[in-house]
């Protein structure tokens, strides 16, 4: 946004928008219907309440739409929602699976329909594929489709084949996209090619977006934790937009602002007490882990905030470097990820190299992150939102 004006009017268009929503769908009997599932599985009125402003918050909506995200999520629309598997390890899965209030949000895309699933699916073969096509026929022009895992592209993509017919995921991400409303890019290898992309990536492995040409939402980390991927979901079926991106086409309010802003050792980065060697007193004290390689100050996310299973931790809580996992290329320009970072080839000035003072580090850290803070300088002159996402855009 550029200013306090556009923010107001970009806030006050999603808010007409919802309550148009909520007031064309509202039915007494499928809020009712709703709270009576949140009861049989053991949710109070005030666990979905408390739910619900965790959500507001996270997304980085002010408070007003906090009632309004509790109405429409319990009177929503079905969405059906085509769940691809690519090149990919299932961790984005994984990851999605481990909500932080794991019946509420898994009660809610129950109610979305989830109409196919790689994974979760019972079935297998042939019958799995009849499913697929009857769920793009179907649903034609209105389901999301979801991606975890990139898309290899060399020698006609014959590097990821999949399904009883031996289909190249180029050829079915192709084809499921075309006919979808909106197209989500769940982890960093959907975003931007991830692991399978690494130098000399051999299969020509890329993101979703790059690979088709199309828009997408991106919402990276390898895996990504799930608030985000909720939230972008959660974004969609109640605004019927896709949320506000930077330039990696990354959801603002999840990736606005770096690990390092809200980790909780950054007192100790500010106070320029490191980690100086696995397990020494400053590893067993919770010091900073700067220098044992933490990508933290280079890398937009909000791990620091929201953390994994159910918010119980996360990489840096655990004890490790943060490896810029959400960055696209991270495997080959965040390497090393357990070594000082002058011999990452992310240098101090001044010759210093690690006895640099944490005065030094900050300075150089944020000369470093110049290039990264301008996509976000530039893209929070926010790429609006849209209501459609799968139309062909040039690269
Ligand atoms: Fe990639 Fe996700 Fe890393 Fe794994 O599906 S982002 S390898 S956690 O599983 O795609
Ligand atoms: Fe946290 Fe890493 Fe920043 Fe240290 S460098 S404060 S561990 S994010
Ligand atoms: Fe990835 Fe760093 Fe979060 S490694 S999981 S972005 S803390």
């Amino acid at each position: 946004m550029k200013n306090t004006k556009e923010l107001y009017e970009y806030y006050y268009s999603l808010l007409s928008g919802v309550d148009e929503r909520i007031n064309k769908l509202y039915s007494k009997e499928k809020e009712e219907h709703f709270h009576r599932r949140l009861e049989e599985n053991g949710f109070s009125r005030r666990d979905f309440l408390k739910w619900a402003s965790f959500m507001t918050a996270a997304m980085m909506l002010p408070p007003v739409f906090e009632s309004r995200i509790a109405k429409a999520a319990a009177i929503k629309e079905r969405t059906p929602v085509i769940w691809l598997h690519l090149a990919e390890c299932t961790g984005c899965t994984e990851s999605f699976l481990r909500t932080r209030a794991p019946d509420i949000a898994t009660l809610i895309f129950d109610e979305i329909s989830l109409t196919y699933h790689d994974t979760l699916m019972m079935a297998s073969g042939k019958r799995v594929e009849e499913h697929l096509e009857k769920a793009i026929e179907r649903y034609s022009g209105r389901y999301i489709c979801v991606i975890e895992g990139a898309i290899p592209t060399k020698d006609g993509g014959i590097y990821l084949r999949v399904g009883p017919d031996g289909e190249t995921g180029y050829h079915r991400a192709k084809r499921v996209t075309e006919h979808a409303k909106y197209v989500l890019a769940f982890g960093t290898c959907a975003s931007f090619g991830g692991v399978q992309a690494a130098h000399p990536n051999p299969t020509g492995a890329k993101g979703v977006r790059k690979a088709l040409g199309i828009e997408v939402v991106n919402v990276p980390g390898c895996p990504p934790n799930s608030v985000n991927m909720v939230g972008t979901m959660l974004h969609i079926l109640l605004f019927d937009r896709t949320p506000p991106t930077d330039l990696l086409y990354r959801p603002l309010w999840a990736y606005g602002s770096r690990i390092h802003d809200y980790c909780e050792r950054r007192a100790h980065f500010d106070a320029g007490e490191f980690v100086e060697e696995w397990g020494d007193e400053g590893a067993k004290k919770g010091w900073c882990l700067y220098k044992m390689g933490c990508k933290g100050p280079l890398t937009y996310n909000d791990c620091s905030r929201y953390r994994f299973n159910q918010g119980i931790n996360w990489p840096v809580g655990a004890g490790h470097g943060c490896i810029g996992c959400s960055e696209p290329g991270f495997w080959d320009t965040m390497a090393p990820f357990e070594e000082p970072n002058d011999k990452a080839g992310i240098r101090i000035p001044g010759g210093k190299g690690v006895e640099a003072t944490a005065d030094e580090i900050g300075t150089f850290v944020a000369g470093a992150t110049a290039a990264a803070i301008a996509i976000h300088a530039t893209g929070s002159i926010i790429r609006g939102s849209t209501g459609k996402s799968s139309k062909k855009e040039k690269e």
